[in-house]
């Protein structure tokens, strides 16, 4: 029997003891725009939107670049869904503030990475949308204020991604394990494929860019030659896997098991990955699928308390022991 995103969600809305449908909604809105957007990085290639802002179509219309688009389709979407009084975007240096007094009525707000993986775009290679929810904590029947992202991500509500891949996916978790539901284009709906995902404890994959070797930590790059040691019993040598797109580095390595590494280097003190639209929701999801994740230095991704919508952090996420493994050797300078 096909169970539908749609009648997963609502069904669901009963483990929210007070829940009036407002989650559901919210939810439901997302997995729209994730149609919307899916249908234009599908045709990326033929009708040539992938290119410069600059330039028109064959309708005379500017022409966006696709992650502007899905900025675009899912500030509307969400917009529109009355559950949401504002956003914080990758593509947006400040936040979105909703104004109409249903929006400003909404309960929730949304940290969203609308195209992750954007260097991926132009040569069709898997890329993803990424988001958070939390509950806001300025006053219900005002406009959203800056705070209500700035929360830790323990604070989530619901966090999930959807990946634009062979197939197209929506994973996602409300607090009660992860989802995963893949979008069949016949019928033009996200059908449960993947119940209960659980990341095993232990892998063989390591993801990290080795490019930047020369600038990692010497306790990561002690980790990466362990990765690469011989050792039949841990499974070792582990097997190298980076696509440079977050969300396929994570999905692949929720289902097979693996650490994905986007350390501090010499140049960026904090890494390159966004705390609250990429490690967060990413982290809610590892942890609700049995997995862990951290900044690399001892703490819990969804402990830092976040200080400003753009802040990065250093990120350790995956398989438990191979994060548990990796934190050893930055504790104790293993190697
Ligand atoms: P983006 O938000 O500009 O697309 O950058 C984020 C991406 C992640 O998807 C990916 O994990 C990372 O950048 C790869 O970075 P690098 O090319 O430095 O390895
Ligand atoms: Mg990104």
């Amino acid at each position: 029997m096909i169970i539908t995103l749609n009648e997963f969600i609502i069904e669901r809305q009963v483990d929210f003891p007070y829940a009036k449908g407002e989650l559901t909604r919210l939810l439901n809105h997302i997995g729209i725009a994730a149609k919307i957007v899916n249908r234009e990085v599908n045709k990326a290639g033929l009708v040539d939107i992938l290119g410069i802002a600059d330039t028109n179509n064959v309708h005379g219309e500017q022409q966006k670049k696709l992650d502007v688009f899905a900025d675009e389709k899912f500030i509307n979407s969400l917009k529109s869904s009355a559950e949401c009084c504002g956003i914080a975007s990758e593509e947006e240096q400040n936040i979105v503030k909703f104004k109409s007094e249903m929006a400003k009525n909404g309960k929730y707000v949304v940290a969203i990475d609308p195209l992750d993986g954007s260097s991926n775009i132009d040569v069709n290679v898997s890329i993803g949308t990424i988001f958070a929810i939390y509950r806001r904590i300025s006053q219900v029947g005002h406009i959203a204020e800056d705070k209500d992202f700035l929360q830790e991500g323990t604070k989530q509500v619901a966090a999930g991604y959807i990946i634009y891949g062979s197939s197209t996916m929506m994973v996602y978790t409300t607090g009660r394990g992860v989802n995963g539901f893949t979008l069949d284009p016949s019928i033009g709906e996200f059908c449960l494929s993947h119940k209960n995902i659980k990341i095993p404890v232990s892998g063989n994959i390591y993801s990290i860019n080795e490019g930047n070797y020369i600038k990692f930590p010497k306790a990561v790059k002690k980790y990466i030659k362990y990765c690469q040691e011989n050792d039949p019993q841990t499974n070792r040598p582990y097997t190298s896997r980076y696509i440079g797109s977050l969300v396929a580095d994570f999905h692949r390595n929720l289902l097979k098991g693996g650490i994905f590494i986007y350390p501090k280097t010499a140049s960026a003190k904090n890494g390159k990955l966004r705390l609250l639209y990429e490690c967060n929701p990413m982290a809610f999801i590892v942890e609700q699928s049995g997995g862990m994740a951290t900044d690399g230095n001892g703490t819990r991704i969804m402990d830092l308390k976040p200080k400003s919508l753009h802040q990065r952090s250093p990120f350790f996420v995956g398989s438990r022991n191979m994060v548990m493994k990796a934190e050893e050797f930055v504790e104790n300078k293993l190697g």
